[in-house]
Parts: structure tokens; C-alpha cells; sequence
């Protein structure tokens, strides 16, 4: 009998192309896919996430029986499930008797920490392999950090233009510049109407998968209703010819509008494809390129959406793998403020918050806009504690898996790392959100009012916030001006704003324990 090999597979590893998958014959592994509680439960994600989880991981797993794998599926209900990838790996080295264990790194810190016992716990060996499905290793990232004093993404982006060639001409970037985010910034046009996104109707391994969260998952926050996220290969690569064909020439000129009730506007909503492996980000960036070369889109918007993915995607996840497990417990600001209530209910007057938190709670879904300069500039002025703040981000986006979701709240909407990879704050007052959005007109609140009542609650909370971290801000020179707008005011004036922000804070209504996690 040749020795057999155990592949556990992990909820965001549904690629064919995997590493584990690679280089062992399919009749000397078992591929291990388990729903479990441990995972479900760390913190109450949002019904869809745990609902699209379960579905692509189905999908995959009948997908890899096509291909001829021997596959085990633990699924959630399943008699003797002991609940935990732990338990259900140890459980599985008894049905199967592998000589060995095969799997790709994961995406959590928390995650590894289990996986680096189990070769102790089970007496197997256990090679955990490097996730290849980014361009930058983890070890690659901290060299390049080494001995750097400041992390700038735009030149870690740079070093990955180079080492992907895309967008190069020869030597140097397409079109003589590197970043064309100043064209990026277009207000919304009243009539704008963005093509529609594709969603996929559910099939029948969906609707079961529907059915159960709808029932086991009752108290957890979102809606259902709206489900239609790619749960395929197939579909995730629909997607993205839709997102190519009909919105890329779009992306960057709109990237950072917003408009009441367009909740997808020109964004791709690949995130949730790219994460779970459904789609390899490498490609989407070829077919965007490709839609530049033939003329179909131009460069600023495929320049922008490259730079997400090589750029930012990438930079992030190495700033998780530098900074953890320190940037959990991150708290640069001091902040001390429970997370108010209305991010769970949407129950506000400001029109901002509000249709954002709508926009969360029925597509698990918010494009980054919104998500750095509504709900974490809020977060952020307002003093929110970023533990709090983090575990929300975790709970809502479809998208969200703690590498993601860790290092954009805590470090670039929160500050809360000091600047290691924001060198200023994303703190802006409502004026921000009337310039880039349709929010204002119709709010409650009065946007031009800058205190007292009426007056839009980011105008004196912008100030509180630059006023109560002067000692820390006003030697930056990318923020200093402020102060000299601040000294230029009126001691009254002054007194004015810092009384209205702290009246508004007053009203403020913490969330009930135990909506993020048990
Ligand atoms: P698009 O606007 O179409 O962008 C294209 C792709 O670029 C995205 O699909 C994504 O893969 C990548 N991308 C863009 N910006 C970022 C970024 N800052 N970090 C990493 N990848 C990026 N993204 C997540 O995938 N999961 C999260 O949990 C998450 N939490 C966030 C929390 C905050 C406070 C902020 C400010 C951003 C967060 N982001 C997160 C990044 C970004 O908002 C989402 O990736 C994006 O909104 C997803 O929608 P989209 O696919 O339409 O993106
Ligand atoms: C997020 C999630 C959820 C809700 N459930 C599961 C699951 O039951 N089984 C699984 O393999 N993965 C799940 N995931 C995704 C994992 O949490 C994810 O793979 C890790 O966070 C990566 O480190
Ligand atoms: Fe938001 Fe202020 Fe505009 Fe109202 S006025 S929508 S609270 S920015």
C-alpha cells in the first residue's frame, strides 16, 4: 500500500491550483474540507458570509470528485463533528491512517498557531507550505520591511509592477507614471447609473446551505434575502468578464463616489472571489490589462485596479504577518469608546451611516469609500475602541477574514498602530463626505453647520479628535496646517466646537454585549 497523504483544505483555499494539490497523485491523498462551529462562531459573522463559506467549500468539493479526488467532507451537522479544525483533523488521521499531513499556510495568525501543533499532537508529519496564491511571501515582505523606517505602500507596489511586469514598458510603467490616483477621485454625477453587478441565482447545494444558516445562524446579524455572491469557479470568473467588459472603465474615475442606495456603483465585489480562491488575483490583473491593450478601458482606471490588487492587497497581508499577533491589541490613540449601537441597527440620523450600515447589513457588502471614510472615520473621530471597531469589520464583510480586515481597520482607519502603515490619519470632517457622495442634501443634519444643533456630528467630532491629539499630530507636516486653521479660531469658536462634539458624544448609545461574539 503507497503512503497515503491527508490534504485539509480550508474554507478560503478553494483552488484547483493549490500547493497541497500539487505534485501528489490523486489516488494517494484524501482532501479534508470540515464545517465546523470553532470557525462559525469566533466571532457571529454575517449569515451570508458563513452561507457563501459553506456553499463555495460544497461546490469545491464536488468539483474536486469530478476531478477525481478522494474527498471527505465534514459537514456542520454531521454526527461526532467535534467542532474544531483540531478535532477534525485528529478524528480524520483515524478513519484514513495517513502516513502524513499536506497543507497550505493560513490566512490567521490564530489559525497557525493550532496548525503548528498538530504534528506534535498527532505524531505525523505535517509540511505547511507557503500560500503561493500571493506574489509576495510572507518572509519576502519582512525582508523587504527590514531596516526600512517608513513601510510606503506605493514603493512596495512598484517592486511588485516590476516583479509581475504588468502595466511595464520595459523598464519603466506604462503611460511614464506609476499611479494615476489623481484622476481617481470624480465626484458622483447626479444621474449616474452604474451597470448592474451580476448575482447568481442559488442552486440547490445554496438553498440547502440557506436553509441551515437560516436556522443555526438565526441570531446573527444581516439578511439573507439577497444572497447571490459567485459560490464557483465558473461563476466567480462570470464575474469578472462583467466586472471587465461593463464597469473597469468606470472603476477609477468613481473609485471614491458614493451614492445613497448604488451600492456597488463601478467596484468589481471580487473580494469575496479572490479571497476564498475562487479566482486567482493574478489573472484578474492579465484580463484587466489586457482590456487596457485593446483599448477597452483606460489606464488610470486599470492602473488603479492593479494597484489594489499587487499594491494594497499585498502590502496589507504583509503588514499582517509583520505586525501580529501585536496589532490585535493595538491602541495608539487611547481610545476608550464603546462601539455605538446604530453600527448593528443603522438606527441614525445621519444619512451616511445609515444607508452604509443598510447597504452592510443586506449585501454584507460595503465598497472601501464607505468603509474608510464613513464607518471608520466615524469610528476614528469619535474615539471607538479598536478592538471593538475590529471585531465588527469582521463580523459584517462577506469579504473579511482577520488579514485582511485586521491591518485596513486597526492601521488605516484607525490609526491604531501609530502610522507604521498610514503616515496620517484618515480623519476628515463632513465636508469629505458631501464632496464625494449624494448623502447630504436629503441628512437630518445640516453638513455646512459646523456646531451646535443641527449641525453634521463629523464637523465638531473632526475637530475634537485634532484637538484632543495635538501632542501626537501637530510636528507631522502632512497635518500641521490644521493646527494653524485651529489658532486662527476664536478661543469661542474653538470652545464651540469641542462643546458640540462632546454633547453629540453624550448621545451616544453603546451596542448590547454579545452581538460580535458570544
Ligand atoms: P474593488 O474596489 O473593486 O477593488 C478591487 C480589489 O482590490 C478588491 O476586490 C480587493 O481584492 C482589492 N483591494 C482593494 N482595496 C484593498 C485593501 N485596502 N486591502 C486589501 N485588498 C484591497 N477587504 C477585504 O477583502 N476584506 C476585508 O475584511 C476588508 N476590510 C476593510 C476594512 C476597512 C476599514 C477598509 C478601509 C477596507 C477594507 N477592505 C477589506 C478593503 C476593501 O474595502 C475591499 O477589498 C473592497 O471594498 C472589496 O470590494 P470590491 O471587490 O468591489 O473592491
Ligand atoms: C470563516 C469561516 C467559517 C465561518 N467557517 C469555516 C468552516 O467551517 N470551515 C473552514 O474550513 N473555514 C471556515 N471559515 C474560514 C476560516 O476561518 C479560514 O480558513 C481561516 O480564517 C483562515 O485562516
Ligand atoms: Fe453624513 Fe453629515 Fe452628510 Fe449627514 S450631513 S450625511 S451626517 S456627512
Amino acid at each position: 500500500m503507497p503512503a497515503l497523504t491527508l490534504i485539509p483544505i480550508l474554507g478560503d483555499q478553494l483552488t484547483f491550483g493549490i500547493a497541497s494539490l500539487q505534485g501528489v497523485p490523486k489516488t494517494d491523498a484524501v482532501v479534508l474540507l470540515m464545517e465546523v462551529h470553532e470557525e462559525t462562531k469566533y466571532v457571529r459573522h454575517h449569515k451570508q458570509k458563513i452561507a457563501l463559506i459553506f456553499s463555495a467549500m460544497r461546490h469545491f468539493a464536488a468539483a474536486l470528485e469530478r476531478d477525481g479526488w478522494r474527498v471527505d467532507y465534514v459537514g456542520l451537522d454531521d454526527e461526532h463533528n467535534s467542532g474544531s479544525f483540531t478535532g477534525e483533523i485528529r478524528r480524520a488521521v483515524q478513519r484514513h491512517g495517513p502516513s502524513r499531513i499536506r497543507v497550505v499556510e493560513p490566512g490567521e495568525y490564530r489559525v497557525r498557531e493550532m496548525m503548528n501543533g498538530w504534528a506534535a499532537d498527532l505524531g505525523l508529519a505535517v509540511d505547511i507550505l507557503p500560500d503561493d496564491r500571493f506574489v509576495c511571501t510572507i518572509d519576502d515582505f519582512r525582508q523587504w520591511a527590514e531596516g526600512r523606517r517608513e513601510l510606503v505602500m506605493e514603493n512596495f507596489y512598484r517592486g511588485m509592477r516590476l516583479r509581475t511586469g504588468l502595466l511595464m514598458d520595459g523598464d519603466g510603467p506604462e503611460g511614464g507614471e506609476w499611479n494615476y490616483d489623481a484622476q481617481n477621485r470624480a465626484a458622483p454625477d447626479r444621474y449616474l447609473r452604474p451597470p448592474t453587478v451580476p448575482r447568481f441565482e442559488p442552486d440547490a447545494i445554496t438553498r440547502e446551505v440557506l436553509d441551515l444558516v437560516a436556522v443555526r445562524f438565526a441570531d446573527h446579524f444581516g439578511d439573507l434575502e439577497a444572497f447571490g455572491w459567485p459560490v464557483t469557479a465558473a461563476q466567480a470568473d462570470e464575474a469578472l468578464d462583467a466586472f471587465i467588459g461593463e464597469r473597469l472603465a468606470g472603476f477609477g474615475k468613481y473609485q471614491d463616489a458614493m451614492v445613497h442606495g448604488e451600492d456597488d456603483l463601478f467596484h468589481s465585489l471580487l473580494s469575496t472571489s479572490i479571497n476564498l480562491g475562487l479566482l486567482d488575483p493574478i489573472d484578474c490583473c492579465r484580463r484587466a490589462e489586457a482590456a487596457y491593450h485593446s483599448g477597452d478601458a483606460p489606464l488610470n482606471a486599470v492602473e488603479g485596479f492593479i494597484r489594489q490588487i499587487i499594491g494594497w492587497r499585498e502590502y496589507i497581508r504583509g503588514m499582517y504577518w509583520l505586525e501580529m499577533p501585536a496589532l490585535r491589541e493595538a491602541n495608539a490613540l487611547d481610545a476608550r469608546r464603546p462601539l455605538p449601537e446604530f453600527y448593528w441597527t443603522g438606527e441614525t440620523d445621519m444619512r451616511c451611516m445609515a444607508d452604509c450600515v443598510r447597504s452592510t447589513r443586506s449585501n454584507a457588502h460595503a465598497h472601501h469609500i464607505q468603509r474608510l471614510m464613513v464607518l471608520g472615520n466615524f469610528a476614528l473621530i469619535a474615539g471607538i475602541e479598536p478592538q471593538q471597531v475590529e471585531d465588527w469589520f469582521l463580523v459584517v464583510y462577506a469579504d473579511a477574514f482577520e488579514w485582511v480586515e485586521l491591518p485596513n481597520v486597526a492601521a488605516m482607519a484607525l490609526w491604531a498602530d501609530k502610522g507604521r502603515l498610514a503616515s496620517k490619519p484618515y480623519a476628515a470632517s463632513g465636508n469629505y463626505i458631501n464632496k464625494m457622495s449624494d448623502y447630504c442634501g436629503d441628512c437630518r443634519y445640516t453638513v455646512s453647520k459646523k456646531f451646535g444643533s443641527g449641525a453634521c456630528p463629523f464637523n465638531p467630532l473632526y475637530w475634537h479628535f485634532m484637538h484632543r491629539h495635538r501632542r501626537l499630530f501637530e510636528g507631522n507636516r502632512r497635518i500641521s496646517r490644521v493646527y494653524a486653521t485651529w489658532d486662527r479660531m476664536s478661543a469661542d469658536k474653538q470652545q464651540a466646537y469641542l462643546d458640540s462634539a462632546d454633547t453629540f458624544l453624550q448621545t451616544l448609545v453603546p451596542a448590547a454585549p454579545g452581538w460580535a461574539r458570544d
